[in-house]
């Protein structure tokens, strides 16, 4: 195992970074050439978030999460391949391939699911963390959300009760600086991490381009959670680098900030260089990594290409939980 700081797995990290950047990478391009149905919202450029997070939790932790989901059900440890073949549609997918993007669930690694409703994440993880606590069991739930979703009312109220009942929660804003076309600075009053306060919950800023970070604080954060010292809330900055959503236009960007972004805020360039200044690895070895990366995501990509639809026979079934 390869440490940079203390319990900290570099490689399997950096490795984890790499097929979240490589799927939504490949999955851009797929898009672009009019193979993939459905209304999509890339996750590269904040990969650093879910995996430093992910990296503390537990298969039987729950996350909650967004329409941008995908990363956040692979660092939660889903399946390549479940994850392609449903945002394709197809059977195999982890929800039968009739979720799509923005309903990608699967209870067998604690992935509650995508959400398409902005901010209701945040209730959700506050019912998971209320049933752990119900049950006597030491399980820790996570909400995540945008910038958007912070100024929801419901968010605030899960806030409140999360600290009434001391539940095991934590509340991940991941700020990318825009809500669809609408500029963070602009929607968000005050500074989103200080409203935890207001709840007598430890707000936390963590530097979402830095994965050492997001480890170390909301590593922190799952650790209080499970020791019943119960709610963290943390503000996260990322950014973004594709579109709001595949195919925007997005007029609203400064010329050239996309640019800026890839160039002076990437976490795996940053996790790269750091990993090279300690000696942990060498550049062929992660070169190897970026390679067996590419590879993996391009196979499930091709595999769900070539994979059926589900059967017609099948588009009533799945609809309710089965007892
Ligand atoms: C309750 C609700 N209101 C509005 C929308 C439309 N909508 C979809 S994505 C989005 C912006 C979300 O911004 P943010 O929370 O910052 O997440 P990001 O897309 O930046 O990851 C909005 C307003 C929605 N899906 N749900
Ligand atoms: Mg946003």
């Amino acid at each position: 195992m390869s440490t940079l700081s203390a319990g900290l797995d570099a490689l399997h990290v950096y490795r984890q970074l790499r097929v979240l950047r490589e799927f939504e990478d490949q999955m851009h391009a797929a898009i672009a050439r009019g193979n993939v149905p459905g209304f999509t919202h890339l996750y590269a450029g904040e990969e650093a978030s879910a995996v430093g997070l992910c990296a503390h939790l537990r298969a039987t932790d729950i996350l909650c999460s967004t329409h941008r989901a995908h990363g956040h059900y692979l660092a939660k440890g889903g399946d390549l391949e479940a994850l392609a073949l449903e945002i394709h549609g197809k059977e195999g997918g982890c929800c039968g391939g009739k979720g799509g993007t923005m309903h990608v669930a699967d209870w067998s690694c604690g992935m509650w699911g995508a959400n398409s409703i902005i901010g209701a994440s945040v209730p959700h993880a506050l019912g998971a963390a209320f049933a752990f606590r119900y049950r006597g069991e030491d399980g820790v739930a996570v909400s995540f959300g945008g910038d958007g979703a912070s100024n929801q009312g419901a968010g605030f109220e899960a806030m409140n009760l999360a600290k009434v009942l001391n539940l095991p929660v934590l509340f991940v804003l991941e700020d990318n600086g825009y809500a669809e076309t609408t500029a963070a600075g602009w929607a968000c009053a005050g500074r989103p991490v200080d409203r935890a306060a207001g709840f007598g919950i430890p707000g936390v800023e963590v530097d979402g381009t830095d994965v050492v970070d997001v480890w170390t604080k909301l590593g922190e954060g799952v650790r209080l959670a499970r020791a019943g010292q119960g709610p963290s809330f943390f503000h996260v900055r990322v950014p973004l680098f594709h579109g709001h959503y595949e195919g925007d236009p997005e007029t609203y960007r400064a010329p050239g900030e996309v640019k800026r972004l890839r160039e002076e805020a990437d976490c795996l360039k940053k996790f790269r260089a750091r990993i090279l200044g300690a000696g942990q690895a060498d550049a062929t070895a992660l070169d190897r990594i970026d390679g067996e990366c590419a590879a993996r995501v391009a196979a499930a990509l091709a595999k769900a290409q070539a994979a059926p639809f589900p059967a017609p026979a099948t588009l009533t079934t799945d609809v309710y939980a089965k007892a």
